[in-house]
């Protein structure tokens, strides 16, 4: 595997010179930028979680997309709508940062249609209530802005700069969220008991978001030390459970899990893991919604085929015409 061909910081004694020096310029800070020398594994294992990010934000426009037309109001209406243009916008700085290594934005796609790239576990569950915009926005883009803060200081300089700002609208996605959590935890019995139902399905999926126990993650340890990754899946998880406990407390909400105790001395929650069986049937394609999910990307992509022909057809036409223009002013 690409990963073990090559070496880690643990064992740097077996490094060609290029490598090293490459090692020493990420562990000295630096960025690496697109057409600078890079080891193949790097390169791959960028394209594969910027790709897999890129998919996650735009297969995560579908379970939120589903209520922009049934929003209760005009302005949670607006405002939802923004939200997943956003993400939208999040998905083509990431391809475009991808491209950058030599990927082309067809072969992502063809990797996400055929099953072969993966995108977030958490968008293979279904949004039923109103209350699941709010658990969506606080939750997911909660769990999503904790693991994608320390990524703005990624070594890959494309991918940090494209963080920096996918961070400020996560910030604005998840305040949004937490906005309908308190309305409705402060409405009616009915309305605080939808928000405490959405706050029971989506928390354990939440906790997924960061990725297998530490132990099972095959990536982390090569990842960590090329800084494609900053943290280990279980420290962001324990981080994102520590911020947001109080945060349901603030709500009046309980947060489902029988074994969560507080730590005077670590500062830290105890929780319960989630399942991991589940997680991993996710992944695999085998959760809820991802026949779903995946037809639905597959669906726009066919029905847009007219339209980027059209684009091509325009783009080339006008190459066309400068390249006339400029000969004519020879
Ligand atoms: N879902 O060795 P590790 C958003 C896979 S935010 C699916 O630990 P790694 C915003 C993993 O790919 C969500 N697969 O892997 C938004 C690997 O399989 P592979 C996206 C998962 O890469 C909000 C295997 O398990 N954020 O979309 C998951 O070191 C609302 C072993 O795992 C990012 O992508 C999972 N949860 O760590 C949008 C952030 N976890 O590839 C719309 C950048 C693990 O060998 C609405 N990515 N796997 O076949 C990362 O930080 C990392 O890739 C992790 C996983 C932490 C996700």
């Amino acid at each position: 595997m690409y990963a073990q061909m090559v070496e880690s910081e643990g064992n740097r004694g077996d490094l060609t010179a290029q490598e090293r020096a490459f090692q020493d310029r990420i562990d000295a800070g630096e960025k690496i930028e697109p057409k600078e020398w890079m080891p193949e594994g790097y390169r791959k294992t960028l394209i594969r979680q910027m790709g897999q990010h890129a998919h996650s934000e735009i297969v995560g426009q579908l379970p939120e997309g589903n209520w922009i037309t049934r929003a209760p109001t005009l302005e949670r209406k607006a405002i939802l709508l923004a939200k997943v243009q956003d993400e939208a916008g999040h998905g083509l700085y990431l391809y475009s940062a991808a491209e950058t290594l030599g990927v082309t934005r067809d072969e992502l796609f063809e990797a996400l249609h055929s099953g072969k790239m993966k995108y977030s576990s958490i968008f293979n569950y279904p949004t039923l209530t109103w209350a699941d915009m709010g658990a969506v926005g606080w939750l997911v883009d909660g769990a999503a802005i904790m693991n994608q803060v320390p990524l703005q200081r990624t070594s890959y300089g494309p991918y940090s700069r494209a963080m920096i700002r996918i961070c400020k609208e996560e910030s604005f996605h998840q305040r949004q969220g937490y906005a309908i959590m308190m309305k409705m935890a402060a409405g009616t019995p009915e309305q605080k008991e939808m928000a405490q139902d959405a706050l029971n399905r989506f928390w354990y999926p939440a906790l997924m978001m960061f990725g297998p126990s530490d132990k099972d993650s095959v990536h982390s340890e090569q990842s960590m030390a090329w800084k494609i990754k900053m943290n280990t899946n279980d420290e962001l998880r324990q981080k994102f459970v520590n911020e947001t406990v109080p945060q349901a407390e603030l709500l009046g909400l309980t947060v489902p899990d029988e074994n969560l105790t507080y730590d005077e001395q670590t500062g830290d929650y105890s929780f319960s893991e989630p399942d991991w069986a589940e997680f991993f049937e996710v992944i695999k394609g085998n959760g809820p919604c991802n026949r779903e999910r995946l037809q639905a990307r597959r669906d726009a992509w066919s029905e847009g085929e007219w339209f980027r022909d059209g684009l091509t057809a325009y783009a080339e036409k006008s190459a066309k015409r400068r390249a006339a223009a400029a000969l004519a002013a020879e």
